[in-house]
């Protein structure tokens, strides 16, 4: 169609397109790309972009300086219906550049080529030097009320509703990396409230590495890859990172945390979140008290099995991103409580003994309750990962009147850091005015131009006192909604670089951890350390480290020495006589199982109707029913998501047989010792099932499918289930999905 065409016809073509946006996409099933479902033909007629997707959320419309301004979110994307240069000139052609002849050369004046090319080199930007890889997700805060008491922040009064943005994170890794990593994860939420911005930058373990900011370059050194050959990529189990934390022992009860299965979460949905530091809080009538933020997942904290987490690296490595976009648009919207432990502001800032402005320190539970003071829900898919995930930027010092900040010698590093970063991360000082990042309070602020400056200021005066603009803009009072900066006492003392005595204890709540693990988690602590420091070359650095287990735990120690053939070494300082929190451990409870992945291996010439109705029961019940099957499309008029060939059972959290389907065409013979037997099953549905039982998952099949599991050798063994009709079969698999895994499949050996 040529520009001339009425503009009538190019709208008629949108609205169709809009119409398909969302149907049929792959019923019930999450995960298909675009907004509607692509022709197999080239589309020729010129129409506007489609909608985004129905789960898609993008930034608030808001000027630079944080007014609504009502633009539909989209306003930002493209226009129309035909291509164009940057300035909106249509465009002919953007396949061949412009030549002197067809054979050419390339003509100097090819605008439209160097704009093209131009800008396309200049498309990356530098990727955070911590916590690269990430995903992030719009979602709705909703305060319950009383926190009142401590704080006059506006956004944790009843009922009060704040739009966040959350991105979560590996920390090691490079932007490219994979997502199942061992790690800590970070877990970062901006909340737009309306006396400013609030920007909870935690993670999802609740201490750090090191006490002292001025040592993070020192430990993400010795995390990333080795300088001189740039290996490992993402991880842990190297040389450096346990040299570094077995002679900087403070390190020791972080590094617990990464070994144990928080490391290697099951989903973003099910980590918890923390503060990490203590923070101030001040109430509307001025009173103080110290704090510790929490976030608590409705649907628990789950790992997966070491196992798990390295097959999906290759086989999935986007499986955390892909597992919460799709969690959002199933409408299985990921849910937090998010909670505060509150202590007395005493001038020694301890609690129960604890020193709270020590990082590498918790408050077990127990002593100081979690009280939940809001629901955090992440219900909008970003519409573009580049202007929104990787353009967000954080900072600890972004905070709302009614928080502040403590002595905590790490938070004040961070202070500093975050706004630097961000500079050359993001090209200068205006990254508060990309769109992701605008806040939904009003901006007064007297900072001026400099790189991507959005804003047109009006105004002579940006400066304070002035007359020529009326004086603007004024300081603020309490009732103004001024940002506290509390008046704490600062302590009289000596310019030294020292800590306080209380830092000096690395091990006491490294035991209290262990100590606090039941005996299957126990397991898989020491199998880390012994995988972690088995990875290191040097035989020195493993003997260290063993050296700061045995402070922790002669069992722990002597586990792991075993496993790395070495003797275990005595402890050099008496072994703390600790009270285990039973509420670190990750066993024990029943959980919701909203969004889980059921696995149901179809045999096109099997029970298709149950399977059918197996579908249904599963969506009712607020999972996700993926299909496997021999071949792609459809089967009986039911989409098949995952074939023999694309399907590992680390993708589903539960998998359920109906039928026994006989090797597919593309079944390689030599996989199968019972190849062309009369009852031989298809190798890779073997695999599937043995493999998922190693994972201790939940196994269930009826009808034909019983026999897979004979061949299998699973059938009656804890956790697999039998019966008559598959939807009997899924209530059984369901009620053991609570509980995560079939922890009874294997006994757990350390206690
Ligand atoms: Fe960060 N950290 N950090 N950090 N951090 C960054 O900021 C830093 C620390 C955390 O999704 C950087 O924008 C210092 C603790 C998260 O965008 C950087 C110190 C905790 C994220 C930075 C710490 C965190 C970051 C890199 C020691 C948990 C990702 C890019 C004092 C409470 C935020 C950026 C996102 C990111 C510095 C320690 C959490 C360089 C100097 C403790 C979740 O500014």
């Amino acid at each position: 169609m040529d520009s001339s065409k009425p503009a009538k016809v190019v709208k008629d073509v949108v609205e169709a397109a809009a119409e398909k946006v969302g149907e049929a996409l792959s019923p019930d099933v999450p995960g298909a790309p675009g907004s509607a479902p692509p022709p197999v033909e080239e589309p020729t007629t010129p129409h506007g972009p489609l909608p985004p997707r129905p789960e898609q959320g993008a930034p608030e419309t808001r000027t630079p300086t944080g007014a609504k301004t009502g633009a539909p979110t989209s306003a930002n994307g493209q226009q129309g219906a035909f291509l164009t240069t940057s300035q909106g000139a249509r465009l002919r052609d953007t396949d061949h550049s412009l030549k002197a002849g067809p054979r050419g050369p390339v003509l100097l004046q090819d605008h439209h080529l160097r704009e093209k090319i131009t800008h396309f080199d200049h498309e990356r930007i530098p990727e955070r030097v911590v916590h690269a890889r990430g995903a992030a997700a719009h979602g709705l805060f909703t305060a319950y009320g009383g926190a009142e008491d401590v704080t006059r922040a506006g956004f944790l009064k009843k009922g009060k509703e704040t739009p966040v943005f959350v991105r979560f994170s590996t920390v090691l890794g490079s932007r490219g990396s994979a997502d199942t990593v061992r790690d800590t994860r970070g877990f970062a939420t901006k909340f737009y409230t309306d006396e400013g911005t609030f920007d909870l930058v935690g993670n999802n373990i609740p201490v750090f590495f090191i006490q002292d900011a001025i040592k993070f370059p020192d430990v993400i050194h010795a995390g990333k890859p080795h300088p001189d050959r740039e290996i490992p990529q993402a991880q842990s189990a190297h040389d450096t990172f346990w040299d570094f934390v077995s002679l900087h022992t403070e390190a020791q009860h972080h590094t617990m945390w990464n070994m144990s299965d928080r490391g290697i979460p099951r989903s973003f949905r099910m980590m918890e979140g923390f503060g990490v530091h203590t923070f101030r809080l001040i109430n509307p009538a001025g009173a103080t008290a110290l704090a510790k933020f929490h976030w608590k997942p409705k649907l628990g904290v789950h790992s997966l099995i070491w196992e798990e987490a390295q097959l999906l690296g290759g086989i999935d490595p986007d499986f955390h991103r892909r597992d919460l976009y799709d969690a959002i648009e199933a409408g299985a919207y990921p849910e937090w409580e998010l909670g505060l432990q509150v202590f007395p502001d005493t001038p020694d800032e301890t609690f129960a003994g604890i020193d709270l402005l020590d990082p590498t320190k918790i408050v077990p539970e127990e002593l100081a309750a979690v009280q939940p003071v809001g629901r955090l829900v992440l219900n909008r898919t970003p519409t573009n990962f580049f202007a929104e995930s990787e353009q967000v930027a954080f900072h600890v010092g972004h905070l709302p009147p009614g928080i502040d900040v403590t002595n905590d010698p790490l938070l004040q590093g961070r202070l500093f850091s975050y706004v630097d970063t961000q500079i050359t991360r993001l090209a200068g000082p205006n990254f508060p005015q990309i769109p992701i990042n605008r806040p939904h309070a009003a901006v007064n602020d007297m900072l001026r131009d400099g790189f991507h400056q959005d804003a047109v200021h009006a105004g002579v005066a940006p400066y304070r006192p002035n007359s020529l603009d009326g004086g603007n803009p004024f300081t603020a009072g309490d009732d103004d909604h001024a940002f506290i900066d509390v008046p704490v006492r600062v302590a009289e003392g000596p310019k030294v670089r020292a800590h306080p005595a209380s830092f000096d204890d690395h091990y006491s709540q490294v035991r209290l951890f262990w100590l606090s693990m039941s005996p299957v988690e126990k397991e898989h602590i020491v199998r880390a350390y012994t995988f972690e420091l088995g990875k290191c070359y040097h035989e020195a650095i493993r003997e260290r480290q063993l050296r700061c287990l045995a402070n922790i735990d002669p069992v722990l120690c002597a586990q792991v020495a075993t496993g790395l053939g070495l003797a275990a070494p005595e402890p050099t300082v008496p072994l703390a006589d600790v009270t285990p929190s039973p509420a670190l451990s990750q066993v024990g409870r029943d959980w919701p199982v909203d969004g889980r992945t059921i696995g149901i291996v179809v045999d096109p010439d099997g029970d298709l109707d149950g399977v059918s109705q197996l579908r249904g029961a599963v969506l009712a019940a607020g999972m996700v029913p993926l299909l496997i099957a021999p071949h792609a499309g459809m089967v009986s008029g039911m989409s098949v998501q995952h074939t023999f060939a694309t399907a590992r059972s680390v993708q589903f959290d539960a998998l359920l047989l109906a039928g026994a389907p006989s090797p597919a065409p593309d079944a390689l013979p030599v996989q199968s010792a019972t190849a062309g037997t009369a009852d031989s099953v298809d190798p890779r549905v073997l695999l599937l099932v043995q493999e998922a039982w190693r994972h201790a998952k939940a196994i269930g099949a009826w009808g034909a499918g019983v026999g897979v599991l004979e061949r299998a050798d699973v059938a009656g063994t804890p956790g697999v289930i039998t019966g008559d009709s598959a939807t009997g079969v899924l209530t059984g698999v369901q009620r053991l999905l609570t509980t995560h895994r079939v922890w009874a499949r294997f006994p757990a050996s350390v206690s």
